[in-house]
Parts: C-alpha cells; structure tokens; sequence
C-alpha cells in the first residue's frame, strides 16, 4: 500500500517532486557517523585539525597538484589568493562568471576592467586582454566556466610579456584535465570551491592550489589571522579556515568522487545525444583536449529557429516543476555595484551579452534519474514552435 503511494507521487504529473539545476552528492549517513564518532572522541573541531591535514593530502594526490590549502568558501579562497600576491591596482576578469569572481576584487580594493568571452568556450578572449592592459593592471583573474578550460597557453604567454599574476577562478573545475595534467596547474595560483552545488562539496568549502611550499605557508597564515606562531602576527590575515566536520565529509566524498563524475558524463550524454536533434538548441563544446567533470549542462536558445525565446523556456520548465537556472545571466557587469565602470559597456562585451541573454542551464547532478532527464528533454521539445 505505501509502496503503491509512493509511486503514484512519483508518476503523477501534480504531485511530482521539483527538479532543481543540482541535488548535492551526499554520502551514506551511516559513514558520516563514523568520521563524527572520532571527532567527538578527540574533540578538535577547528584549526587544522587531523582530518583537515588528511584531506589535503588526499585531495592534492586525487588532483594531482603539489599544494592546496583548503578553505572555508571559495569566495574566502578568492579573496586571499589576491592578499597573498600582494594584487593590487586593475586586474582584468571576465563579466561571465558567478559574482564571488568580481566580489573578491572589490574586497581587496582592486578595480576590475572586464574584457569580453570568446563564444566558442565562453572564457576570457585573450585576444581583447592586451588592449585592456594600463600601468596600473597588476593581475588577469579567469574563470573556467563549466569546468571547460581557458586558453592557459595564450594566457600565459600574455602574463609573462606585461609581468602579470594569473590567477585562475577554478570554482568549477574540480577533475578537469588539460592536455593529460589538472587544469589547476596553471597560473600562479588556482581556487576551487567546494559549496553544496558543486561537483565535489563540503557542504561549504574551497581550496587555494599553489605550487611552493612557501607559498602554502604564506596562505595558511592568511587563513589563520596572520599567525606565525603562537605569539607572533606577521601580516593582517582572514579567518577563513574549513572545520573538521567539513574535511570530515570531503574525504567521505572523495571515495565516491569518481562514481559521481561517471553518472554526469552518463547524463551529457543523454542530453548531447537528444537536445541535438532541437532546432534552435546549440550545446556548449567539450575542449577536445580536455577531461571534463560536466559540472553544469548549459544550452542555448536561438529564439528565431526554436520559436521560443531563453525566458519563456526557462518559465515554461519552471511550471512544469524544473528548476533550471540562467547561469550567468546577469552578467557581472550589469549589476548594480559594476555597471558604472567603463569596461562594463555593453560595446565592450558584446559576446558575453549575448550569450547571457541565451543560455540555459539544465539539471544535471548523479542522483537525476533517467526518466526525468527524458522528461525534460521532452518538454523541451514539445515546447518549439
Ligand atoms: N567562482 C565561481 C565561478 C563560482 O561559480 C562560485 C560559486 C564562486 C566563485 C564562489 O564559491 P563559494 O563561495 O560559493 O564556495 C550557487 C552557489 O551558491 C555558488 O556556490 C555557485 N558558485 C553558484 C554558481 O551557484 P545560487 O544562488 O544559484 O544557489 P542556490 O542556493 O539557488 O542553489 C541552486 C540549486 O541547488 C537550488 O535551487 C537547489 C539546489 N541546492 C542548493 C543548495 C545550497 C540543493 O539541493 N541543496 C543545497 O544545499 O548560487
């Protein structure tokens, strides 16, 4: 009887449960209380505990990269990464990113000069970033949207000739690979985030990658106050720490990790396989020289040849129960804090503006069953014109 309850919820349209843009993975309970038993036995709860030393080690051999410090958040990740090259003045971003890209600019009392994407990746195009360069620029600050991964190379090259610090906003690309290496080997330092809708989460969480022993020395005082020591401060730090109940759960995460990035490749595929078949659908590339983590599974709406414009699809999902989100729409620059810098002229980023106003992005998370992915594949379908 309860079995037959259950599925009736489960299969009539009315009473289905909604669909968000992503379901955290989370481990089995009974695991969890294993790693909590141990933290109420030795009762350190903070402060660079054991499991926080274990999942450091652990994570940069699962990422293969020489240092990470983890953090609190990858905003906080982002904010000291700037501190600890001593960024200052201008550092060129991109407007197509989640706000935390540009927040962690303003905290630090940097201004940011936004250059447009490149519409085949949606990244930072490093053939407008030289024009963007002036005596005060200091740093570039990409992201690797959707885990796919900038042009490093040109980036690199680019930084090198005008002295620049690259620092890489990898808050999606937890498992991407480059050319056979981790994408968070390039740049000087790297961050990741580790927030409940990511890949791989810690409920909250980030991490700095950084390539000197030094310089994880140098961030792991700025997490913690400046302390070098019990009595000594060396420089203004943060409190930016991850706890043990948040490492405690990363490590469980870890031993399912693998098995997660299987089902969401499993899932693209569906996707790319179904929606390809739409006219007026257009599927983001896949880097042909990169492993993805398909962090994010985002469309685009041509409203011409699909009959339907991006909201009106993104309302008609929303009726039906599926919450897709418009990631990254607005685009930084046309928020209220930015919109008044030159660089945020829609002539300036004319790509990124358009693309904004097009993309979609749909569910896409382990435990999405297949059923509903051909759900909303038919909905979305059945709602060109
Ligand atoms: N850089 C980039 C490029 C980023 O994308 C982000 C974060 C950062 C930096 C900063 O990293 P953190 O400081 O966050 O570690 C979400 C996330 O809050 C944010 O972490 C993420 N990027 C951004 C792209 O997405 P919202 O406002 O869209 O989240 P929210 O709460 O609407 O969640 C989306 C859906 O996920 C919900 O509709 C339901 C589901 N959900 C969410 C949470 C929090 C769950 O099922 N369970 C949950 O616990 O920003």
């Amino acid at each position: 009887m309860d079995r037959e309850k259950t599925n009736s919820k489960k299969y009539n349209n009315s009473f289905r449960e909604p669909i968000y843009v992503t379901q955290p993975s989370l481990p089995p309970l009974r695991e969890f209380n294993e790693y909590l038993e141990k933290i109420w036995d030795n009762k350190i709860l903070t402060n660079n505990g054991p499991f926080h030393q274990q999942l450091e080690n652990e994570l940069a051999s699962y990422l293969g990269v020489p240092y990470i410090s983890l953090f609190a958040n990858g905003t906080l990740a982002l904010v000291t990464a700037l501190q600890a090259l001593c960024i200052t003045g201008e550092v060129i971003t991109t407007p197509y990113s989640f706000v935390a890209t540009t927040h962690s600019l303003w905290w630090n009392n940097i201004k940011p000069v936004f250059v447009d994407i490149e519409p085949e990746f949606f990244n930072l195009d490093p053939n407008k970033i030289e024009a963007a360069i002036t005596p005060r620029t200091s740093a570039i600050l990409p992201v690797h949207v959707y885990g796919n991964p900038c042009k490093v190379e040109h980036i690199k090259e680019i930084a090198e000739k005008h002295g620049l610090k690259v620092i890489y906003d990898a808050a999606h690309a937890f498992g991407v690979n480059y050319k056979g290496k981790s994408i968070l080997n390039y740049g000087e330092l790297s961050i990741l985030s580790f927030h409940a809708t990511k890949v791989f989460n810690t409920m909250e969480g980030g991490a700095i990658i950084c390539h000197s022993k030094e310089m994880k020395h140098q961030i792991d005082n700025l997490k913690n106050f400046g302390f070098r020591g019990e009595t000594n401060i060396e420089e203004p730090g943060i409190n930016a720490k991850m706890s043990e109940f948040q490492s405690a759960f990363g490590l469980l995460q870890l031993k399912y990790i693998d098995n997660f990035l299987k089902k969401r490749k499993v899932i693209a595929e569906i996707y790319n396989h179904k929606l390809s078949e739409i006219r007026g659908i257009d599927i983001l590339d896949v880097n042909p020289n990169a492993k993805n983590n398909y962090s994010y599974f985002p469309i685009l709406i041509d409203k011409h040849k699909y009959g339907k414009s991006r909201d009106e699809l993104y309302i008609n999902l929303k009726e039906k129960g599926i919450y897709s989100r418009r990631y990254f729409y607005p685009l930084i620059s046309n928020f209220k804090p930015y919109n008044g810098l030159s660089s945020s002229k829609i002539n300036n980023l004319t790509i990124a503006n358009q693309l904004a106003n097009k993309v979609i992005c749909l569910p896409i998370y382990p435990s999405l069953e297949t059923d509903d992915i051909h759900r909303i594949i038919d909905i979305i379908k059945l709602f060109a014109s």
